[in-house]
């Protein structure tokens, strides 16, 4: 096992890399902005490495400082949590050139992966149902009205190097497909530095469903069940659950077959997720992150597995160890993404926390680097903690969530707890009754 970890990170994730492994007796290393000074897991971390200035791309992104920072403290591994660096091909593959681990899969599959037209082919030869589309880049305007008579209206113009909804593009008729063929190149290029493009079937009201996999260096793979991460807004996610309240167990079972058989086939390891849209029973494959997600612990939360401590096991070597028989899926659980922005503009508000009190009892957890006089800085994302639920069912989930979310005291700064407060009230997601649009809707309703 390693001895020591470096956490290419910061925020609730590093605290979250550190604890597990602390657990596992490995020391840590965290690397930090000097607007990072003050941060919890800085003050916890066996040692600390200033990489740099506030921005990121001077100190989290710099992939030098932080090889050097590993160099220096005689670290075994680089786990690289989740934004910045995680999928990253290239410095993936510089931590190993440099004789370090990376915890996580090979550059060569994140690589495949960030590439949405490879990823996609990659995964429907592997058995993974995908949106009926082009069959890769479209290059031309006759190809896109060709392609797009043959899939048939509405369809969408998605960017090979987007994801995450950057450079996408709706075409309801023949007649706006070519400018949105054309303006999306224009948005890839711009964004991305590859204008590539392809052509997918518009799935109107889908759900947003993905799978938790975890496959070891030996073949050996398991998912985790699906997490349901509808309720988004401009593609950031608010709320998310686990089991969806729209999947059967037969549904869970046919899916995660599925994706375990195609994971090992492509020969992926480590901690991986294949997200879906699933409309009218049927799941179609979207993109594949190749990294841990935020959202990961409802589903430590369902299944009790340590999923970071699976990563860094994984990643030095040691085999999985359980087969998906010895998975139990338990109740239900839901977290709410708090971050420092106006409830209603979204706008971000960093600041001061002037008094901060976190909810506790049977079935909550708070994952969050936040304390008392502890100062926000404006330089990175506004997520600041998260509060996760587990219940026995998903009405006793919703319970525990309604109690935790009234003893949440943030104090000084506006955050987004009065968005969750008003969403557990409403009888649509009472219900589980909502799709990739209903929270847009639901904001709009409430402004
Ligand atoms: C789609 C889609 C409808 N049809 N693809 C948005 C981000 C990227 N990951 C994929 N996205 C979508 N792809 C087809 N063929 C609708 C979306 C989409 C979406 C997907 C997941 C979660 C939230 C979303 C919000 C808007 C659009």
């Amino acid at each position: 096992m390693f001895e020591k970890v470096l956490i290419a990170n910061r925020g609730e994730i590093a605290l979250r890399i550190h604890r597990a492994c602390r657990e596992m007796g490995i020391r840590t290393v965290a690397v930090h902005s000097t607007a990072d000074n003050d941060a919890m897991h800085v003050r916890l971390a066996d040692e600390a490495v200033c990489i740099g200035p506030p921005s990121a791309r001077d100190s989290y992104l710099n992939k030098a400082a932080i090889l050097s920072a590993a160099t220096i403290t005689g670290a075994d591994a680089i786990h690289p949590g989740y934004g910045f660096l995680s999928e990253n091909a290239d410095f993936a593959q510089m931590v190993e050139e440099h004789g370090f681990v990376f915890i996580g899969p090979t550059a060569d599959h994140i690589r495949m992966m960030g590439d949405k037209i490879t990823a996609k082919q990659a995964v429907k030869d592997a058995g993974i149902p995908v949106v009926p589309g082009s069959d890769g880049s479209i290059d031309s305007e006759e190809e896109a009205l060709r392609v797009g008579a043959e899939i048939g209206y509405p369809v969408l113009i998605k960017a090979t190097a987007g994801g995450g909804g950057k450079g996408m593009k709706v075409a309801r008729t023949p007649g706006e497909l070519v400018e949105a063929w054309k303006m999306a190149r224009n948005e890839a290029k711009a964004a991305f530095g590859n204008a590539d493009v392809y052509m997918e079937k518009y799935l109107g009201h889908p759900r947003h469903i993905e799978m938790q996999i975890l496959a070891d260096n030996y073949g050996a793979v398991v998912h985790l069940g699906e997490r349901d991460c509808s309720l988004q807004r401009k593609h950031q996610k608010v709320l998310e659950e686990a089991p969806s309240p729209a999947l059967n167990a037969d549904q869970r079972a046919r899916i995660g077959k599925i994706a375990c058989d195609a994971i090992a086939k492509l020969g992926y390891r480590n901690a991986g997720t294949i997200e879906f849209l699933f409309e009218n029973g049927e799941f179609y494959f979207i993109e594949m992150n190749t990294r841990l997600q935020v959202e990961h612990p409802i589903t430590e939360a369902i299944t009790g597995i340590d999923l970071v401590r699976e990563q860094i096991r994984i990643a030095a070597g040691a085999p999985l160890g359980y087969t998906q028989d010895d998975v139990r899926f338990q109740g239900h659980a839901i977290e709410c993404r708090v971050n420092a922005e106006d409830p209603q503009s979204f706008i971000p508000c960093p600041g001061r926390i002037s008094g901060y009190h976190a909810p506790g009892g049977l079935g909550v957890r708070v994952d969050s680097g936040l304390y008392s006089g502890y100062r926000i800085p404006p330089h990175y994302d506004s997520m600041i903690a998260k509060l996760i639920v587990h219940g026995n069912s998903r009405n006793e989930a919703l319970m525990r969530l309604r109690r935790s979310l009234g003893e949440y005291v943030i104090e000084g700064i506006k955050t987004t707890l009065p968005l969750h407060n008003r969403l557990v009230q409403d009888s649509d997601f009472v219900n589980g009754d909502y799709d990739i649009h209903w929270l847009e809707k639901f904001v709009e309703r409430n402004t």
